[in-house]
């Protein structure tokens, strides 16, 4: 799939007072949105149109609007995010998405969908059930996929303290290659992919990001970058330091289709 079109929305002021796990200390804002000016021009460079919302000082992790909806080339979804502090960011980005989306499915209580969990192989859509992600919200998901004739698979990340979303240790590369955490390696789901193992020492670099036979990836993480450069076409390596410490990264700070 071509991605033409992304939506953003840029850290707030209240960015350090999101939810994270990392111990690498408060982010520092201004660098956090440099840091994201630079995410934006590298999508633009990749032929994507970028639509920048205004920051949402209600919900610190609002930059993080990956996890407020499921867009595909045939539809889009609202999730309904399993963080307390997050659920009215699904309602938040209604307004924006309606304008390219007017019909937009939603998930239902009881369940809770993180759009992080929700990594789009060309088609077949591979859902994590996190603790973000439930069970009741994936299956909502798998069933609104299957109707639009894509492939859902359910994979359970529950008992991976290391993996916040599904896609904190996976990605598509292009072609039939996935980048994978050590974490997940082993997992059938994945059996019939060819496979590049991102280190332990590592996993951050995990959640990269292809828009149009480019692969975006972290800063920092050596190992990986020969890796995926020996395997992929073109690599554009971008820092997102301020975000990994709010337990973000590439695939997060963007919604696209
Ligand atoms: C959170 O904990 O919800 C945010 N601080 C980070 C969300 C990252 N989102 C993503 O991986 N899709």
């Amino acid at each position: 799939m071509r991605f033409t079109r992304a939506i953003v929305r840029p850290p707030g002021a209240n960015f350090a007072g999101g939810l994270t796990s990392a111990d690498l200390g408060p982010p520092d804002l201004p660098k956090a949105r440099v840091q994201h000016q630079d995410y934006c021009r590298a999508l633009e460079k990749c032929g994507v149109a970028v639509t920048v919302l205004p920051t949402d000082e209600n919900f610190p992790d609002s930059t993080f609007v990956e996890d407020t909806a499921i867009v595909t080339a045939r539809g889009a979804l609202l999730t309904r995010p399993g963080a307390a502090s997050r659920l009215g960011e699904a309602a938040a980005i209604r307004p924006a998405l309606e304008k390219h989306f007017p019909i937009l499915a939603t998930i239902q209580p009881p369940g809770t969908l993180d759009g992080g969990d929700v990594c789009d192989v060309n088609g077949h859509f591979f859902i994590g059930v996190s603790h973000r992600t439930n069970e009741d919200g994936a299956w909502q998901l798998a069933r609104w996929l299957d109707q639009l004739g894509f492939i859902p698979t359910l994979v359970d990340i529950r008992r991976q303290p290391g993996l916040l979303h599904l896609k904190s240790g996976l990605a598509w590369l292009s072609g039939n290659k996935l980048a994978v955490a050590d974490e997940l390696a082993g997992d059938a789901a994945f059996r019939d992919y060819e496979i590049v193992r991102v280190p332990p020492a590592e996993s951050y670099a995990a959640n990269c990001l292809l828009v149009n036979e480019n692969l975006l990836i972290a800063q920092g993480f050596p190992r990986f970058a020969v890796n995926v450069r020996k395997k992929c076409g073109k690599v554009i390596v971008l820092d997102v330091s301020e975000f990994r410490k709010m337990d973000g990264g590439l695939s997060c700070l963007s919604l696209r289709w």
